[in-house]
């Protein structure tokens, strides 16, 4: 596989990408993907693993954009967000997700906090799913000192976020403790306490998504990670754990779903480590299989046709 050194800073016009099988990029790595279907496109949005061969650490600075009408051919946008548009963070671009409201595109996302210590969620605003995308508030919308449920410093990453049919908007997040709370309309601001949702064996990642009526919680489970997943009628619970939705992802410790429903078919997004096979949990690539459901909503186990 020829990397081509093609840095989203470098990257000033649109690249097309056929994907040929999974991982779905290949010139670059890419993590932690998220998905928005809009206007008959679906965003990916992703993390950028850029530690050099052999180095195992996360080395994340900034996030990567694609879009597609088919799943197959992939646009690839100029990198729409950079840790560095956020005054107050200090480094690490992690896992985050897009959603629109009332025509903005709103993008929440980890990154380790500047002066308050552990990592912290910021949100990033764009008036186009492709950004570029600005600092939405000027601070981080959560910190370290607001979540004391854990002692770890990495306890608020992978935020998810959801509006629910009465247009409530829910916050989603948490490392070892799945946290909620709810937003404002503005959605840059917090609108009342933060609660916890109890799943097994409950890692990180977590992904809230809506399908025929149900309510689906996806979330990496023990470590290495596989993904597991529960059921509710209600977003805020209770959650019924319904088991593993995917196995371990080949040579990566971690995994990090998206789900989606578009153009009539379901699709489960992930990561694996397949491109470097020494050094596969810092050197990631987004994958893609279909999902499919059973009659009852329950969900079947995700073939992955990467393995
Ligand atoms: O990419 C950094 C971290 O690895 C993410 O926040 C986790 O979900 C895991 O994928």
């Amino acid at each position: 596989l020829a990397f081509s050194g093609l840095t989203a800073s470098a990257q000033k016009a649109d690249t097309v990408i056929h994907s040929n099988g999974n991982p779905i990029i290949r010139h670059q790595y890419t993590a932690d993907p998220a998905a928005l279907v809009y206007k008959g496109n679906v965003y990916l949005y992703t993390g950028h693993d850029e530690a050099p061969v052999k180095v195992n650490s996360y080395r994340m600075h900034n996030w990567l954009c694609f879009s597609s009408s088919d799943m197959v051919n992939w646009t690839e946008h100029p990198s729409p967000l950079n840790v560095k548009d956020f005054a107050w963070a200090k480094d690490d671009a992690w896992a985050g997700q897009v959603i629109e409201r009332d025509g903005k595109f709103y993008w929440y996302v980890a990154v380790e906090h500047g002066t308050i210590h552990g990592k912290a969620i910021g949100v990033a605003v764009a008036d186009r799913p492709e950004g570029p995308y600005k600092d939405a508030r000027g601070s981080a919308i959560i910190t370290n000192d607001m979540t004391t449920q854990t002692k770890i410093s990495w306890d608020d990453i992978d935020p998810t976020v959801f509006i629910d049919n009465d247009g409530q908007a829910y916050l989603i997040w948490g490392n070892t403790v799945c946290y909620y709370a709810k937003l404002k309309k503005n959605m840059i601001e917090l609108d009342g306490d933060i609660k916890t949702f109890t799943l097994p064996h409950y890692t990180e990642a977590p992904w809230i998504h809506k399908h025929k009526g149900w309510y689906y919680l996806s979330y990496a489970y023990e470590f290495p990670e596989k993904t597991a997943y529960a059921m509710s009628r209600k977003i805020t619970g209770p959650w019924e754990y319904k088991g593993i939705l995917n196995e371990i992802a080949g040579n990566s410790n971690t995994n990090h779903q998206a789900i989606i429903d578009f153009k009539r078919k379901s699709y489960f997004i992930y990561h694996n480590g397949a491109i470097t096979p020494d050094a596969g949990s810092f050197h990631r690539s987004v994958c893609i299989d279909y999902l499919y459901y059973n009659p009852d909503g329950t969900i079947k186990r995700v073939v992955m046709t990467s393995e």
